[in-house]
């Protein structure tokens, strides 16, 4: 404990000489983190938040990489992309926050599911504070370790306040561990400035999860005595009850318990401080020295995706007939064979089989443990698949329509996808998506979001439209150890049928299919769009069009689309979603800065309209972009 507070002491003096730029401060806390640490073994994860110096002290990290780290430098740990403790080690088994707060909780959930799974009895920890416990995400991830007996120690470091809101404006309840009732989860509430009653009840806790596996809801009462950090101060803090807590200093009050019991001496004092002062400048002078970050494009973008080599599988001559969706189910169910440590999880994918059938007849292949029914928490499940990955597992997260991938938001766009580049830890993890309008299905199951995606570094996006492709294409996703959004078409699942070969083979990614080659015009598109374009030019026989399924979005075959519009010259690009801010829009201006002189028309987009998607078939009919196709591409051959 006396580590930490003499690091935040040397912080704060630092802080004010500019030497560092923001500081969040743990002064008064120092018990839990410290507490926690101790009794979990160097082999368990924990989850620390912004208060939690004493996490990574108690971990033994050399104190320069974390003064380096606090400066951005390269021997921090996120080669100066990310400040302060938003950082991961493996090496530590530290797995830091994202600013966001709430999928801290649901990570914990997938890594204790990994130690469940490969039952090491091991136990995680997370951390959070009262504020952060108001989000949906932590609410779901409650929930799911608790249906699932998941093995995490929930911490709630209730500090009085969040910024500057106090704890009567955050929640209604009297304490936040009488929520475990709620979630059928033991819960405890703990003296957290008391080092010793944190340690000896978390001992007696753990060691009962390591035997029963199952999650515990702890609240620790301490306080926050500086600012939410430091430049916003505690004006508004009463100072009666910044005196009621200053007389609970953890460690005054421990060096006091110490000294009664006449374990510690006035010398034992002062040697530990000087030694520990000492480290702190030691290492304090090693980070200064350090050099300054240079900054080179290519290490930056080579390090935003883990480094795969595409491993070519060959098809075997077998084939048989396959439905779209046939075609996914028997590729998915080949990568479990393939890969023992893959993992399902998704809403009524189990038994139910999910609700386009895909999974049919996998939890008597592979049993429940590996395809996993969750409740209906998208972002606490696509956190656990970062949690599966954190532990070497790879997971496939089947979003029961791609419209709904928007409660799962938050930890694709900033957990998922920006792991690598900050920490340089893989998310290894398959989101399926089956998306697309032509159904009927109105506004909340038709959308095909491809673009919120594509606009993400980190991801993947795979849009396959056959059913050879989609095949292929799974197999490779699953293999690729970067996080995959990989979008069906429910409008194909059923109608588009393909011989496939039987056995397990890859395609890989960021490839474009040429379906079909002519010289008058260029036609880009992929999903259900590919149909529609093909559809059309058979009603078109006179014009000779090359065709190009696009099958990945990102990464981008843009040497397939300059090859070919170099060739013809003119190009239309046909997609499902609207327009504006579509990935249409990107190729055209990708065409136009690299293919200017080679084309001899404007190049053209066809989108739907910009509404969302309405549900009466005459409107969808109308809103969709295929019924436009045939009279944009014959204006662009007479243009
Ligand atoms: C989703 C989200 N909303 C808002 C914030 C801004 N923010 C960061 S920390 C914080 C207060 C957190 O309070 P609490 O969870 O009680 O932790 P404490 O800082 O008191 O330790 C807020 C509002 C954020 N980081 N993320």
């Amino acid at each position: 404990m006396l580590k930490p507070r003499l690091i935040e002491e040397k912080m704060l003096i630092l802080l004010r000489q500019g030497k560092i730029s923001k500081w969040f401060s743990g002064i008064g806390q120092e018990a839990i983190s410290v507490g926690v640490t101790a009794v979990l073994d160097k082999e368990e994860y924990i989850l620390p938040m912004h208060r939690n110096l004493g996490v990574f002290t108690s971990r033994d990290i050399p104190l320069y990489r974390l003064f380096s780290q606090w400066q951005g430098k390269a021997n921090g740990f996120t080669k100066g992309r990310d400040r302060s403790f938003h950082f991961g080690t493996q090496e530590f088994k530290i797995v830091g926050m994202i600013s966001h707060l709430g999928p801290q909780f649901g990570v914990a959930d997938g890594i204790a599911l990994g130690n469940k799974l490969k039952k090491n009895n091991q136990v995680c920890a997370v951390f959070t504070g009262e504020g952060g416990t108001s989000e949906g995400d932590i609410h779901e991830a409650l929930n799911v370790a608790s249906v699932w007996q998941l093995p995490v120690l929930f911490c709630v470091e209730n500090n009085g306040y969040g910024l500057s809101t106090p704890t009567r404006e955050q929640y209604f309840c009297e304490h936040i561990a009488d929520r475990g009732k709620g979630y059928g989860m033991e819960s405890h509430i703990i003296e957290g400035n008391n080092i010793i009653e944190v340690y000896t009840k978390l001992k007696t806790i753990v060691e009962s999860m390591r035997k029963e596996p199952r999650p515990v809801l702890l609240e620790f009462k301490t306080f926050r005595m500086r600012g939410h950090e430091e430049a916003s101060g505690t004006k508004y803090v009463p100072q009666d009850l910044m005196d009621q807590w200053a007389a609970k200093d953890p460690l005054e009050n421990y060096a006091e318990y110490l000294r009664n019991a006449n374990i510690l001496t006035e010398e034992d004092e002062v040697s530990f401080k000087s030694e520990i002062v000492h480290e702190i400048n030691e290492n304090l002078d090693i980070a200064f020295d350090e050099a300054e970050i240079k900054a080179a494009e290519s290490n930056e973008l080579n390090d935003v995706y883990k480094e795969f080599v595409y491993q070519e599988v060959k098809e075997n001559n077998e084939t048989e007939e396959l439905r779209l969706i046939d075609a996914i189910s028997q590729g998915l169910k080949q990568s479990m064979e393939r890969h023992d440590n893959l993992v399902l999880m998704g809403q009524d994918i189990a038994e139910y089989g999910g609700v386009f059938k895909i999974t049919e007849g996998f939890v008597e292949a592979f049993g429940k443990e590996r395809v996993r029914n969750t409740p209906i928490c998208e972002s606490a499940i696509v956190s656990a698949a970062m949690g599966l990955s954190i532990t070497g597992f790879k997971a496939m997260v089947e979003m029961q329509f791609a419209d709904f991938v928007t409660s799962g938001f938050n930890p694709i766009i900033n957990y998922l996808a920006k792991s690598h580049y900050r920490w340089n830890e893989k998310a290894d993890v398959v989101i399926r998506m089956p998306c697309g309008a032509g159904v009927g299905a109105g506004p909340f199951h038709s959308q095909t979001n491809e673009a919120w995606f594509t606009h993400t570094p980190g991801l993947k996006v795979v849009y396959p439209a056959f059913p050879y492709d989609a095949k292929g294409l799974l197999a490779t996703s699953i293999e690729d150890p970067n996080p995959v959004l990989f979008f069906e078409h429910k409008a194909l699942y059923r109608s588009v049928r393909q011989q496939v070969p039987t056995n397990y083979y890859t395609l890989p990614l960021g490839k474009a299919a040429l379906l079909q080659e002519g010289e008058d015009v260029t036609v880009i598109t992929y999903g259900a769009g590919v149909h529609w374009a093909l559809d059309t030019l058979t009603h078109l026989p006179d014009v000779k069009a090359d065709v190009l399924d696009l099958r990945t979005l990102l990464p981008l075959d843009t040497d397939a689309i300059f090859a070919s519009v170099k060739k013809t010259g003119k190009v239309i690009i046909l997609q499902e979603d609207s327009l504006f801010g579509g990935i249409a829009s990107d190729i055209s201006a990708l065409i136009s800065e690299n293919c200017f002189q080679y084309l001899d028309a404007p190049i053209k987009r066809v989108a739907s309209l910009e509404t969302p998607i309405p549900f009466a078939s005459q409107l969808e009919a109308q809103y969709l972009p295929k019924g436009k196709f045939k009279q944009q591409l014959l204006d662009l051959l007479h243009y």
